[in-house]
């Protein structure tokens, strides 16, 4: 079972992770679309460009029979058009988890974060509106600007990020947030931070696993016989940060490629 799986960097290895937990059998293949990050700064335009240009190249050179938006700024901008464009592919996105987080606050403050991109976006207040009706929640939401660039840079426990964090996590501290959706597949890179400045049992809600199921449910059809692989592609000329890549699969013999799209 063929997976394309592209986010605009590594964060969406998180959603790789979950799925070879749960799926043996998928064969992944992985875009790091690192020349184009971050994409929360860019219009839904460049976004959707992206994303079309990725998935035609995973399919010619993979003939992958199902994708993997690891991203929620790139599902936000472009997962209608792919659906249309590509309509015998199996297309699964990445969303805020806010159903989960509702269902788990017992303080009925839910603290969101996620990229510009992602939170000013019609499917994000859709998806608020949509259930807003399951029960009165005070939502924070905080858009994280360059919290992207320091992960990517490996800079997770530094005083930087630490003080970034501390400044949008404050108002949620101080309110008794007891849950936080994290609205970005870069996010759980930092979870630990997150936890030590919270100070408090918040719970984090990430999408990864969640994509990994339903990656299960919607392919049963096509059979999963083969053991299962993964090749990763960055599309970037720079340096490849290739510890932060074996730290989040618990990997050190993955083998990394450059390419061009
Ligand atoms: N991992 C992407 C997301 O989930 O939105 C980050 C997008 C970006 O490049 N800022």
């Amino acid at each position: 079972m063929k997976v394309g799986v592209f986010d605009s960097g590594l964060g969406g290895l998180t959603v790789v992770s979950s799925i070879q937990k749960i799926f043996k059998g998928a064969e992944l293949f992985y875009i790091a679309d690192t020349a184009y990050a971050p994409y929360g700064e860019k219009t839904p335009e460049q976004i959707l460009d992206r994303c079309v240009n990725i998935t035609n190249y995973l399919l010619e050179k993979h003939e992958i029979k199902a994708l993997i938006v690891a991203c929620n700024t790139a599902t936000s901008a472009a997962i209608k058009h792919l659906r249309e464009k590509f309509p015998f592919l199996i297309v699964i996105g990445t969303e805020p988890g806010i159903k989960p987080a509702i269902l788990n606050t017992k303080t009925s403050h839910v603290g969101v974060l996620a990229t510009p991109a992602t939170l000013k976006g019609d499917k994000y207040q859709l998806l608020v509106n949509k259930l807003s009706s399951i029960k009165n929640v005070t939502l924070y939401e905080q858009a994280c600007v360059g919290l992207v660039e320091q992960i990517e840079k490996g800079e997770i426990n530094t005083p930087k990020t630490l003080e970034m964090l501390e400044k949008w996590l404050k108002p949620m501290r101080e309110n008794s947030v007891d849950t936080i959706v994290l609205g970005c597949t870069h996010y759980p890179l930092v979870d630990e931070v997150i936890k030590k400045v919270m100070a408090n049992d918040v719970t984090l809600i990430e999408t990864g696993n969640a994509i990994a199921k339903r990656l299960i449910l919607l392919s049963a059809h096509l059979g999963h016989i083969n053991e299962g692989n993964l090749e990763i592609s960055v599309c970037h000329t720079g340096e490849i940060n290739k510890q932060m890549i074996e730290k989040i699969l618990e990997n050190k013999n993955i083998e990394v490629r450059k390419c061009t799209i």
